[in-house]
């Protein structure tokens, strides 16, 4: 049975997508009113290398945050899912003279992550932080120090505004470090403008989806946008349960595009560092035949030549300022694409809202 307008708007994943721009906001008041940054970047045992880590969306968003950390500080940084931490502790171990740890979880409950800190801290003996949205949480007893976003927590199971806040408070605490106040004033800005945006991306999406289906989705991005197209391709399969991939843009060429048929969306995070080369490959999927969606801050005239559908963004500020907002198209997709299958997005199919383990 498909949700109509007044109801799907009821949803409290809808409803919690469109908040991005106000909540936004609150967490960067949150952040700034906490001390966590001066115990995080201030103490004498800080490590030069950062290890991100997390579980399903919040491991996306180490991926995103471990990109824009060293694009921001010039310092090494990678993100791993917190089973690695379990199963493989040797990989971590090798270089654990030189690392702290950023242990990423909404709900602070996730057994894997839970357990991932305490290994972190108490095995291989690291700077252990947290970021989570959920007071008193395990998590928070097992870091060192906790970042906790409660303004950004959600009721429902898809991670959606927890991802962009979380996100977009680790870039805050990156350009903090490298003192590039003009980035933490651009976030500020952006989250104070994207309200005007979201309601015009909302309508975009919700005609495109009404409009046509597909057999399976590809998310496509490079440097800090791929964890943007991981994440974008899990929030499509979370709500609509649909086929969904997520690759570096130009690797698509290397194999992949053996499925592209007039039946696959293909989503390009067009970036200004690559446009030229990710433009290229937008290409050669529309002389495919792929129905080619193209998410970018600007669009100019090879983008729009080459594209189904073009959402721009049109924000002020540096373009890994504007990282977090590029995944809301692609959580809106996920959600009008599962009401457009007869699928509610606050129950999704066998999901639950913490993977917690016996
Ligand atoms: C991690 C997570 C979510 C997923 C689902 C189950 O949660 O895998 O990413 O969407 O809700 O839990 P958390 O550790 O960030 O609370």
């Amino acid at each position: 049975m498909l949700m109509k307008p007044t109801e799907y708007a009821q949803s409290e994943t809808y409803k919690e997508i469109l908040s991005q721009g106000a909540v936004w906001q609150s967490a960067l008041l949150q952040l700034k009113a906490s001390n966590f940054g001066k115990k995080m970047l201030g103490s004498n045992n800080r490590k030069a290398s950062l290890l991100f880590v997390g579980c399903g969306t919040s491991f996306y968003l180490a991926d995103a945050a471990a990109t824009s950390w060293t694009l921001l500080t010039g310092e090494p940084a990678r993100a791993v899912p917190a089973s690695e931490i379990l199963l493989y502790p040797s990989l971590t171990r090798a270089a654990a003279g030189d690392l702290q740890a950023v242990v990423i979880s909404r709900s602070g409950r996730t057994s894997e992550t839970v357990r991932a800190a305490h290994v972190l801290r108490k095995g291989i003996l690291i700077p252990t932080w947290g970021i989570t949205c959920a007071e008193k949480s395990e998590l928070q007893a097992e870091c060192d120090s906790t970042l906790v976003l409660s303004a950004a927590d959600e009721k429902s199971t898809v991670m959606t505004r927890s991802f962009t806040s979380m996100l977009i408070s680790l870039q805050w605490l990156a350009a903090t470090h490298a003192g590039n106040a003009e980035f933490c004033n651009s976030l500020e800005v952006m989250a104070a403008q994207f309200d005007t945006r979201i309601r015009y991306l909302a309508e975009q999406l919700e005609n495109f989806t009404a409009r046509l289906s597909f057999e399976d989705y590809i998310f496509l991005g490079q440097g800090p946008f791929h964890g943007i197209a991981r994440e974008a391709a899990l929030k499509v399969m979370e709500m609509s349960c649909s086929y969904s991939q997520s690759f570096h843009t130009l690797e698509f060429r290397h194999g992949p595009k053996a499925i592209v048929t007039p039946r696959t969306a293909l989503t390009f995070f067009v970036s200004q560092a690559g446009q030229q080369a990710e433009v290229e490959v937008l290409e050669e999927m529309k002389d495919l035949h792929g129905v080619t969606i193209a998410i970018c801050n600007k669009a100019d005239e090879s983008i729009r030549r080459s594209s189904d559908l073009v959402l721009e963004l049109d924000l002020p500020g540096d373009e890994l300022s504007l990282l977090a907002p590029h995944i809301v198209p692609s959580q809106l997709m996920g959600f009008f694409t599962g009401v457009a299958k007869g699928l509610n997005p606050d129950l999704p199919k066998n999901l639950t809202r913490v993977v917690v383990l016996d």
